[in-house]
């Protein structure tokens, strides 16, 4: 370990172990996969952790966790850990070098490529899975630092539609909810959201709901989650618009609707009211698939709920009318006054385990905070709570991630840093993707593994440290900010991206301007200064050891919220939003937004008969797989080999068993998976796991106008069986 480095880390021993250990030789952390963040104890011996449990205390999990919050410490070991940076030869051979080499090579091409073709011709793409003092680190080096003006992260592919949905709806992306609503509703209303599978410890506290709700699931597939709901809406996809504004409909027809709330706190109901009068049950049903039995009862078990809770996950982020799909599930909260009370709320479940970090503090479409970087009073704030000239804050938002990729294409980037997300698996149309990439000058890969798709391509790799190999906070998905202590030492020369970034700032000769970033907590501070005064404002939470001892914090928890409350314990420890029906617009109003659904981009036709869904498989595997696959015990618990769900009655016509090989054809691409016959998929449909590498060779690239999320969740493919070679 150099002395350079050791300084960069803030004393000696980047190895160092916890620097606050629980008094019992336990530390804790947030779950470092999903965004349900339960809180795993460490159990350390000799000042690291050998095993951990769950904690019963803490008011998210409850003492559970799902089989990869259990397999977490396992996911760490592994041989393709990046234990050094590696730079590539002309040859393509990789080569182990020292990380003041790497820093240097770094600075030096990402410098000349700006020089040569101007501030903007170097962008980054981040993440929703490191520390939010990391992501801001990151957003705040890159534009404030290097200069670079675009910055996006793989929250893009999950949750920009949320994002846009909340921000036009309510005035701030504000998920309203906090988990107890599971337990308080008696109508759930599940769209395009799979829990059982991708929220499991979610799913469980629906379980603890003990007013027997009745479970609604809008999904085309009959998932576990939908074969456990008492009513499954298997629509034809993307049809949800369609449903949804017919549901409304026959609300409003039969007077269920909360007048006195839609009249005192939203805007646009006259409107909405005239629109939605042309989906009568008749055109949903021929529009959806359902009957108009299904419609109908479908509408009465809502409009007859006490309390009922709408969520939401990919199978409406995921498409080419996302925000609106998003939106008008929210407009039947507005509708229904089903918001501000518990069980109720028009919530967006999130995907990774800090994608709310990344929303608020990425500085990527947001200027730290969720402040706008158009805004001149926003821009001053922060430059003053960080202590940089306010020239150094751009006025603008960044390209979005599809953006930035047209932007290597059309030549006008030519250096990109991508830090924790594997694109080269997980970006929509692959092919074209890594085409795209191809023409960098420059590809800085920083990952935990040198063997990703992702990594194998980058000139330059950085080795990170991975989850409890280092501290700092998550945010979940209902706004509660948790502590992650440093529990493991990272492999080899491997560094925190925290201490990557302060490495990368000395050498970029930019040092000074995060003289105060010397630490997690003191980033965190630095964010709180952020905040203030906004909606997420988080200036009453004193420190990392305020967070261990509450069980975590949601947002708000402003200072002056603080003193009004004498005593610490009047904190409840689940709080909601808009309990007082105000809302984070001008006029303190939400909107009713809408427009007429139209005809997904790339239907069914001759050629390719199937469409294409895709989304998770299984409990047990986490995305492109580069960590789950660690753990000997989840490989057990899933296919080791792509497999095609498909309809008995479609499979016979094709002569396909399970278990045969087949191939699935689209427009793009096409690849070879092993036949599960199942009648879980409708006919006509087919479903892929996301989590092998294949997957995203078929998938069409189209984008929801507002969002510029990508529509991952359908394309047209043909299928047949492979049969083998004479
Ligand atoms: N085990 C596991 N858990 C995870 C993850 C993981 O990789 N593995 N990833 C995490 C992340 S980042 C995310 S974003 C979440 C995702 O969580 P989910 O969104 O729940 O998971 P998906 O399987 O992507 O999609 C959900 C469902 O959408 C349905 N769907 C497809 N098209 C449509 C449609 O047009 N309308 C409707 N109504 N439904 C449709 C699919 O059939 C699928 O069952 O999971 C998180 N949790
Ligand atoms: N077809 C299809 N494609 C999809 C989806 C779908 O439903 N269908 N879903 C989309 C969604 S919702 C999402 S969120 C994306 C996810 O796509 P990705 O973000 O590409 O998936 P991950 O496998 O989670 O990649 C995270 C990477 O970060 C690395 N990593 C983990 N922890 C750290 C750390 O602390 N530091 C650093 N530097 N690296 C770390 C991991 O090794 C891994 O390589 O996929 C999207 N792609
Ligand atoms: S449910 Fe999510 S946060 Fe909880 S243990 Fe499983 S992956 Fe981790
Ligand atoms: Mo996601």
């Amino acid at each position: 370990m150099t002395e350079e480095l050791a300084r960069v880390a803030g004393g000696p021993g980047l190895g160092q172990l916890p620097r606050r250990l629980a008094p019992s030789g336990m530390a804790q952390a947030i779950c470092g996969f999903c965004s349900t963040g339960c809180n795993l104890k460490l159990h350390l011996k000799d000042g690291a952790a050998v095993n951990l449990s769950p904690d019963p205390n803490y008011p998210v999990n409850l003492g559970m966790a799902c089989p990869k919050g259990w397999e977490s410490l396992a996911c760490l070991t592994a041989s393709d850990r990046g234990t050094t940076p590696l730079l590539r030869a002309t040859d393509g051979s990789r080569r182990p070098i020292a990380w003041s080499e790497a820093a240097d090579v770094f600075t030096a091409r990402f410098k000349d490529i700006q020089r040569r073709h101007g501030p903007d011709s170097v962008a980054w793409l981040g993440t929703g899975q490191i520390t939010t003092e990391e992501l801001a680190f990151l957003g705040a080096l890159g534009k404030f630092g290097m200069g670079f003006r675009h910055g996006d992260g793989n929250t893009r592919q999950c949750m920009a539609t949320a994002v846009a949905a909340y921000k036009q709806s309510f005035g701030f992306d504000a998920p309203p909810f906090t988990y107890a609503d599971f337990e308080a509703s008696d109508v759930i209303v599940l769209v395009g959201s799979n829990l059982c599978i991708a929220h499991p410890i979610l799913w469980q506290r629906i379980q603890r709901n003990p007013h027997r709700p009745e479970i609604l699931v809008v999904d085309p597939r009959r998932t576990e989650t939908a074969m456990a709901a008492s009513q499954h809406l298997a629509i034809r996809p993307k049809s949800d618009l369609a449903l949804l504004y017919g549901i409304a409909h026959l609300l409003v027809a039969a007077e269920r609707v909360d007048r006195e709330f839609i009249a005192a706190h939203t805007v646009g109901f006259q409107q909405f009211r005239d629109f939605i009068r042309a989906f009568s049950p008749d055109r949903v049903a021929s529009e959806t698939g359902l009957t108009v039995g299904q419609i109908v009862r479908t509408a009465d078990t809502i409009g007859r709920g006490r309390a009922v809770s709408f969520w939401w996950t990919m199978g409406v982020n995921q498409g080419h009318q996302a925000t609106r799909t998003a939106q008008a599930i929210i407009n039947l909260a507005l509708l229904t006054g089903n918001i501000g009370r518990p069980g109720t709320g028009a919530n967006s479940i999130t995907g990774q385990c800090n994608a709310m970090g990344s929303r608020l503090f990425s500085n990527t479409t947001n200027l730290l905070g969720g402040r706008r970087f158009q805004d001149p009073a926003d821009r001053s704030h922060v430059a003053m709570a960080l202590g940089i000239p306010e020239d150094r804050i751009p006025r603008d938002d960044s390209w979005a991630y599809d953006q930035i990729v047209e932007g290597i294409r059309r030549g006008a980037v030519k250096g990109l840093w991508i830090v924790a997300t594997n694109a080269a698996h997980s970006w929509i149309h692959q092919k074209d993707f890594r085409e795209v990439l191809a023409r960098l000058e420059f590809l800085v890969v920083q990952d935990m593994y040198f063997s990703t798709e992702t990594a194998a391509l980058a000139h330059l790799f950085l080795p990170a440290a991975g989850w409890a190999e280092k501290e700092g906070t998550f945010i979940n998905s209902e706004r509660r900010i948790g502590w992650i202590q440093k529990a493991a030492r990272p492999p080899g020369d491997a560094l925190s991206d925290f201490n990557i970034f302060r490495l990368l700032a000395n050498h970029w000769g930019c040092g000074d301007l995060f003289r105060q970033w010397n630490s997690p907590e003191s980033v965190f501070r630095l964010l709180q200064a952020c905040s203030a005064g906004q909606p997420c404002d988080i200036t009453g939470i004193r420190g990392y050891a305020h967070l261990a001892e509450s069980g975590g914090i949601q947002w708000p928890f402003a200072a002056s919220h603080t003193r009004d409350h004498l005593a610490e314990d009047t904190h409840p420890r689940e709080r909601r939003l808009f309990t007082d029906g105000r809302f984070f617009t001008p006029d303190q109003r939400a909107r009713f937004l809408f427009e007429d659904p139209s005809p997904s981009p790339e239907p069914p036709d001759a050629e390719y008969p199937f469409v294409l869904l895709t989304g998770r498989g299984t409990s047990a595997q986490w995305h492109t797989q580069t960590r789950t696959a660690k753990s000997a015990l989840l490989r057990q618990l899933y296919p080791d080999r792509l497999y095609v769900e498909i309809h008995p009655d479609d499979a016979r016509r094709l002569s396909l068993i399970s278990g045969a090989p087949t191939c699935v054809q689209s427009r793009r691409g096409q690849l070879t998976a092993t036949a599960f016959v199942t009648a879980t998929v409708p006919r006509g449909h087919v479903f892929l796991p996301m989590h092998y590498p294949e997957v995203n060779q078929l998938t069409l690239p189209n984008f929801d106008p507002h969002s510029r999320q990508p529509g991952y969740k359908h394309c047209a493919v043909a299928i047949a069986a492979v049969h083998p070679q004479p």
